[in-house]
């Protein structure tokens, strides 16, 4: 097949998603593909179509974009539903970055307003005794929801689009608070240059506990050091300084390697105190790839390069060793012959648990890794993240199959009569049974996009031009 048949079909996937979402589901958050029942979870503002208004345009959607953009200039983001308060982190990266990026595109003036309501409804979060934001706002009341502790990824990852919206209304104010966080990480006490446990005490702005983590809760963190340098149009030295602290760090106590398959390269986590290894790659670190690609570029550090492309194998084998070709949220790695983590381990320090495993099974053999105890994909796009952008930075086509091979395990079994589901295990050929009814806002949002761009011409959203909020909305660089 063509690039340009594979670019159709990933199109004609996001119109299938859309239709569904349009005909059971329009305005509300979420769509329920297997019911065609809706939930309004993150708010009811409509977060799935929000986050999925810059994929429209990019894949040329119009007719779609235009019934999105004419809902949501109606939508009241300052009024939530009675008890819901809003989750910073999340508000920001998919609904004020959708909302920016729509903006950037169409230069329809009322998407910029709506993005700014957004920008000023969160701002209570900062009104903390350090300005290290609170991770829950009461819009209604106008104020943030006390809390004790926030994680590094709630906390870090909201600059770049707090930038862009100062950038944008002019108003410095919005980036001020932003970079505020930036700052006091920057100085805290870290148990190793460069490395940051994942839970920051709102009071003190301690870094106090919890693992050390390029996956859930820590990465996106990193993932903006670099994002940030690009955007300051590479002049800002403190992002640099800090992304190049934190990935020699990462490639010094956190990578490891496949007893099995030599090429194979992981990213586990740490302990608290950075001297624990816990052997599990998540799905979640499967950005790192093309984080680390990216960077290779930016900042001329070609090991980097080929780290990236051992781990990305990595990640695509996850997929590729599977019953259904789809990845599990996380997979575990044995660290020496016979021993490794508890498969029913969930998150939490029970991960530093070590146990001796008694076989191996034939995927264990191929790879060196075992599945744990959630096999779950809930439509992430991480990996084809990582694809997309090494395929850009090598122009090796290898990448382009991988990511069409993960497609099509996604068309077979995810795909509903409405739109696309959330398979439970990834090991289990069952099929519909799997389906566990939910369609995160992110698949729209990164997941398609990401593959329409790996089939697209490098120039068409050019890694250049563009820096990638974590949710996959490209914004125009400074
Ligand atoms: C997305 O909301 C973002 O990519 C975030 O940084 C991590 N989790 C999801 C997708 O998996």
């Amino acid at each position: 097949q063509s690039d340009e048949e594979r670019r159709d079909a990933v199109k004609a996937a996001m119109k299938h998603a859309w239709e569904g979402y349009r005909q059971y589901a329009f305005g509300d958050d979420e769509l329920q593909p297997v019911t065609n029942r809706s939930n309004n979870k993150w708010g009811g503002w409509g977060v799935t179509l929000v986050d999925a208004l810059d994929t429209l345009y990019i894949m040329g959607l119009h007719k779609e974009f235009n019934q999105g953009v004419t809902h949501v200039v109606n939508v009241d983001f300052s009024k939530a539903k009675d008890g819901y308060t809003t989750p910073f982190f999340e508000m920001i990266i998919r609904s004020l970055a959708g909302l920016l990026t729509a903006y950037e595109m169409s230069l329809d003036r009322r998407l910029l307003a709506k993005a700014q309501q957004i920008g000023d409804v969160l701002l209570p979060a900062f009104d903390t005794p350090t300005g290290i934001p609170y991770p829950r706002v009461d819009v209604n009341a106008k104020k943030a929801v006390h809390s004790d502790r926030v994680c590094l990824a709630e906390a870090g990852t909201v600059q770049l689009e707090y930038w862009k919206l100062s950038e944008l209304t002019g108003n410095p104010a919005y980036h001020e608070m932003a970079q505020r966080v930036v700052d006091i990480l920057d100085e805290a006490e870290k148990p190793y240059p460069g490395l940051y446990p994942i839970w920051i005490d709102t009071k003190s702005a301690k870094l106090v506990s919890g693992q050390i983590t390029f996956g859930g809760q820590g990465d996106s963190w990193y993932e903006y050091m670099l994002k940030q340098y690009i955007f300051s149009r590479r002049s800002n030295d403190q992002y640099r300084r800090m992304y190049e602290e934190s990935i020699d760090a990462m490639k010094e106590k956190m990578v490891q390697r496949s007893i099995y398959d030599p090429q194979m390269y992981y990213v586990g986590d740490l302990d608290s105190t950075a001297k624990k290894f816990s052997p599990k790659y998540q799905h979640l670190t499967c950005f790192v790839p093309g984080m680390l690609a990216l960077g290779s570029k930016v900042l001329d550090r070609p090991d980097d390069l080929e780290l990236a492309k051992n781990l990305a194998y990595t990640c695509f084998q996850m997929y590729n060793l599977t019953a259904t070709g789809l990845g599990p949220e996380y997979v575990l790695f044995r660290d020496s012959k016979d021993k490794g983590l508890s498969p029913s381990n969930k998150d939490g320090d029970d991960d530093f648990a070590i146990i001796k495993l008694a076989s191996s099974s034939n995927t264990e053999k191929k790879s060196g890794f075992y599945f744990g105890g959630n096999r779950g994909y809930i439509l992430r796009p991480e990996t084809l993240e990582s694809l997309m952008i090494l395929y850009r930075i090598t122009g090796d086509s290898m990448y382009k199959e991988w990511g069409w091979q993960i497609f099509k395990s996604i068309e077979k079994w995810t795909k509903t009569r409405s739109a696309y589901s959330a398979y439970k295990d990834v090991t289990s050929t069952k099929g519909s049974s799997e389906l566990s009814d939910s369609m995160e806002s992110f698949f729209l949002a990164e997941t398609l996009k990401y593959l329409y761009l790996l089939f697209s011409p490098a120039g068409y959203y050019s890694l250049d031009e563009y820096v990638f909020n974590t949710e996959a909305h490209p914004f125009k660089i400074l």
